[in-house]
């Protein structure tokens, strides 16, 4: 036999650089369910099932396209439950002269894969994963020399390079960035489409029904389940998105509303990052919905920064800095992680809901991970592992390239500043301004200090106070260091106080 094809979980697109020269007559395909992959971290249920049944499916569409395939359940008694055990029993089999797979999503997978010429006597051809715009050679070509690496830049030059919303040499509409456009608070009525809601098969329920049986003990609730399981599906959700969405994208982007977990987002992540949907076929039309005069520009440009912008640019940052990374902790951070992160028991409304959510769904929006779960990691100062850990195990669309450079460098602050020029940190206003959460809150979000004060408003300022010797020197946070320098003694000894108070209630 000539070649062997790993095809892992997240790479489940037909034109993936490692199937393209395929042939059937002398090469063989490997898709394999580990036990190790799917406990490494306890991830979420629905997570597992939605992988699981993606998966599946798109092996039953390569052995209806007539390609020799091996699948392995989790199920199966045969199998060894890692990657390397599973692809020893196969070159046993198969005695392949050569083994291939596209590159993975994840350091630790890397270096297994990397292993395995000496550990199986085989040559082992690991190709570019282009899915992606940028590869991890381009972005360190981009990195390097600069004295910081921001995602603006990044941006702009990707934008150029693959002349995308330009006009020429300038950007469409003669701005590259509308985020200003993308901060209205959300209306006291609002109107949100319902989102995808696909039907359950007979291959998803056998799914459903591996992970009732075996990951019981995980988080998250498994039904109901609705993500789409195949392309044709995932491309449904997409088209669905572009025209009932997308318009109001744009507008909403940092908007949250109690009883909402979906807003105007595109709810296309999960099928991004497992190769269901692809990154260019998505901002082609979403490009093309622009030129079409289907939707406005803060929309469109919104949309393709994430995209083309902060996907491409975490992954950069990702390659670019393992495995130090992952050991990041620039704020010495330590306090555990608090135990209402898996059950939403807690008074702040915000935060409850924004578990609750991510229980029920495997999904939050950005601006819940970011602003409410985030902002409070950061100000209560958890520990980078453990917060790390929470966000690979709950969402159904985190893989480490992309998670990592989002909890460390986006909300944690942990890298010192190597992705964002300075902490996320907000106080209880900006939750209210952008949700509606307060008012269902035992909290206050208009008062400061003191046992019913939101407890954001206190915790603010007792980051800064704790971290002053490595954030004062931080311009872009004078007026910060400016207002804690004019605070009355009394005032910063209540802040004190106050956060003291609510930390012991965490700490029990
Ligand atoms: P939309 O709001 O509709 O955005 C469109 C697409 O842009 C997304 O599908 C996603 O592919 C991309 N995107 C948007 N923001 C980012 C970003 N910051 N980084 C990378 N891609 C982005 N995204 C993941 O895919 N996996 C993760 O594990 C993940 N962890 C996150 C952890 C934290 C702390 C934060 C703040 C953000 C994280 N994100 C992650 C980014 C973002 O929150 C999700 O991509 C987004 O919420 C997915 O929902 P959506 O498809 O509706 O996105
Ligand atoms: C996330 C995941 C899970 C839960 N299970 C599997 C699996 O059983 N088999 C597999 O090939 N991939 C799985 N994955 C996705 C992998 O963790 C992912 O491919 C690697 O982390 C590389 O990004
Ligand atoms: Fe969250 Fe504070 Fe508002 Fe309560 S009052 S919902 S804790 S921001």
């Amino acid at each position: 036999m000539r070649n062997l094809i790993l095809i892992l979980g997240d790479q489940l697109s037909r034109d993936l650089s490692s199937l393209r020269d395929f042939d059937p007559s002398q090469d063989h395909i490997l898709m394999c369910e580990v036990w190790e992959e799917a406990t490494y971290v306890k991830h979420h249920k629905k997570k597992i099932a939605f992988l699981f049944s993606a998966m599946r499916h798109f092996a039953q569409e390569l052995e209806a396209e007539g390609l020799p395939l091996t699948y392995t359940k989790l199920d199966d008694p045969d199998n060894s439950g890692t990657f390397s055990g599973e692809v020893e029993r196969a070159i046993k089999r198969l005695s392949p002269q050569k083994l291939v797979v596209t590159f993975p999503g994840e350091y630790r997978v890397l270096q297994e894969i990397e292993s395995w010429s000496t550990r199986f006597d085989v040559s082992v051809d690991i190709r570019e994963d282009d899915r992606f715009f940028v590869t991890p050679d381009e972005f360190a070509d981009w990195a390097k020399g600069r004295k910081s690496l921001r995602m603006e830049y990044f941006y702009r030059q990707v934008r150029q390079d693959h002349n995308i919303l330009m006009d020429g040499d300038k950007p469409e509409g003669g701005k590259w960035n509308y985020d200003q456009d993308n901060r209205k608070p959300p209306e006291k009525e609002m109107d949100v489409p319902a989102p995808y809601r696909g039907q359950v098969d007979d291959i998803t329920k056998d799914c459903l029904d591996v992970v009732a049986d075996r990951f019981d003990d995980h988080f998250g609730d498994l039904e109901p389940f609705y993500f789409a399981v195949t392309r044709d599906q995932a491309l449904y959700a997409l088209d669905k998105f572009f025209a009932e969405r997308f318009g109001q994208f744009g507008d909403y982007q940092d908007a949250m509303v109690q009883g909402e977990p979906w807003m105007f987002h595109s709810h296309i992540s999960f099928y991004l990052n497992c190769g269901l949907l692809h990154p260019r076929e998505v901002v082609k039309r979403a490009e093309i919905a622009y030129y079409d005069g289907d939707v406005p520009l803060n929309a469109v440009e919104g949309f393709i920064r994430q995209i083309l912008g902060w996907r491409e640019y975490v992954r950069g940052i990702y390659w670019l800095k393992m495995p130090d990374y992952a050991e990041e902790n620039a704020l010495n951070a330590t306090r555990d992680l608090p135990w209402f992160f898996w059950t939403g028991e807690t008074h702040m409304n915000c935060l409850r809901q924004c578990i609750l959510e991510t229980k029920q769904n495997a999904y939050a929006h950005h601006i819940q991970r970011l602003m409410v779960l985030g902002n409070f990691a950061l100000l209560a100062g958890l520990d980078p592992k453990q917060v790390n850990e929470w966000y690979l195990i709950v969402y159904a669309d985190a893989y480490e390239w992309v998670e990592l450079p989002n909890v460390t460098g986006m909300i944690l602050y942990a890298d010192g500043g190597e992705l964002a020029s300075k902490p996320y940190a907000a106080g209880g206003a900006y939750i209210k301004r952008m949700s509606n959460y307060c008012e269902n809150c035992s909290y206050k979000v208009s008062q400061k200090n003191g046992p019913k004060a939101c407890p954001f408003n206190y915790l603010y300022w007792d980051f800064f106070l704790r971290n002053k010797d490595q954030l004062k020197g931080n311009p872009r946070l004078n007026n910060a260091y400016g207002t804690l320098n004019r605070m009355k003694d009394e005032k910063i000894e209540a802040i004190r106080h106050d956060a003291q108070r609510f930390f012991s209630t965490l700490d029990d």
